[in-house]
């Protein structure tokens, strides 16, 4: 008996997802998966780690790995979300580099450009993803942006998109077809992230952080589930944000505690609508002094290299 996994023309293999913070990587991946496994916001550096989504078809399994986005490291914590995204290029068959045109001025020197030869010097395949395509400001500078990324040496393909509305994503996994090994899938089926539950809900807990948040607060918070129980009234988590000072500690909590209550609220709903079942989120506010500029204080909030 063969399966589509076994057959011989069946091809599988890694593309990392590169680009500037706020892109759209998250988001592609989301679309990609057909689930959410990552979180996005409108504010950058948002995602901390590499984060697999898999593509799933019948000839092909895609692992495609969304990565922090490349910048200044200007803490720690940068520096480890830098070393998380050049860790994500190292072996994969291709890299798309994702641009989004917006960033007319690029303060720390890493542009869409730059980021691209610095993976074309790893890897040999390099596609250019231009994405949020469904914004007249993106469209109109479309083709003019295709033809000056087509005349450089390095770079193999161009492909328009929109991760938002998933425009020119079956184009995007045409192409890269072209450029995977024939091999045998990497994960089963069913499973379209290597990211277990209790992580996903952290991630969940602290994207409604960087909404509600402002200023340095999202940057300096981490959460850490610290309950997990799933019986039949549901799901039960509690779980603990991270801050680095006590006076940061007093505007998560907010007023009379408002702003807890809605972070709490917000995160239960959200957790909620992705499992579709009842959701109970306990949260507590902790001080862990500066652990975004220390290796002990990363690594307790599980970013470890
Ligand atoms: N209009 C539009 N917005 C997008 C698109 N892709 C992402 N975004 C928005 O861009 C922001 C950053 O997205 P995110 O996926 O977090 O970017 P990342 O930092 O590269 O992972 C979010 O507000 C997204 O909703 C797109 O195709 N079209
Ligand atoms: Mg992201």
């Amino acid at each position: 008996m063969t399966t589509a996994n076994q057959d011989i023309n069946f091809k599988s293999g890694y593309v990392a997802i590169l680009g500037r913070p706020n892109t759209g990587k998250s988001t592609l991946i989301n679309k990609i998966a057909g689930k959410k496994i990552a979180i996005t916001s409108k504010k950058p550096q948002t995602t901390r780690d590499n984060i697999i989504g898999v593509h799933h078809s019948e000839r092909m399994q895609i692992v495609f790995i969304d990565t922090p986005g490349y910048h200044k490291p200007v803490k720690k914590l940068n520096n480890y979300l830098v070393g998380q995204t050049l860790k994500a290029v190292k072996d994969t068959d291709a890299v798309l580099v994702l641009d989004d045109l917006s960033t007319k001025f690029i303060e720390d020197g890493y542009s869409a450009q730059a980021l691209a030869e610095l993976a074309s010097r790893r890897v040999d395949n390099i596609i250019i993803g231009i994405n949020k395509t469904d914004l007249p400001s993106i469209s109109r500078r479309l083709d003019d942006a295709m033809e000056l990324w087509k005349k450089q040496s390095f770079v193999k393909e161009v492909v328009p998109l929109s991760a938002k509305t998933g425009k020119g994503i079956p184009e995007l996994l045409k192409l890269i077809a072209k450029f995977l090994p024939e091999g045998p899938a990497y994960f089963p089926e069913n499973m379209i992230t290597d990211k277990p539950k209790y992580w996903l809900y952290e991630e969940f807990i602290r994207e409604i952080i960087f909404e509600e948040l402002q200023q340095e607060l999202p940057y300096s918070s981490a959460v850490k589930l610290t309950g997990f129980e799933d019986n039949e009234t549901g799901l039960h988590l509690s779980g603990e944000i991270f801050v680095e000072r006590s006076s940061q500690k007093g505007m998560v909590i907010g007023k009379g505690g408002k702003m807890i209550k809605k972070i709490g609220t917000r995160a239960r709903k959200s957790i909620s609508k992705r499992e579709k079942r009842e959701v109970h989120l306990a949260l507590q506010v902790r001080v862990k002094n500066k652990w975004s500029e220390n290796n002990n204080g990363l690594k307790e909030m599980g970013y470890e290299q």
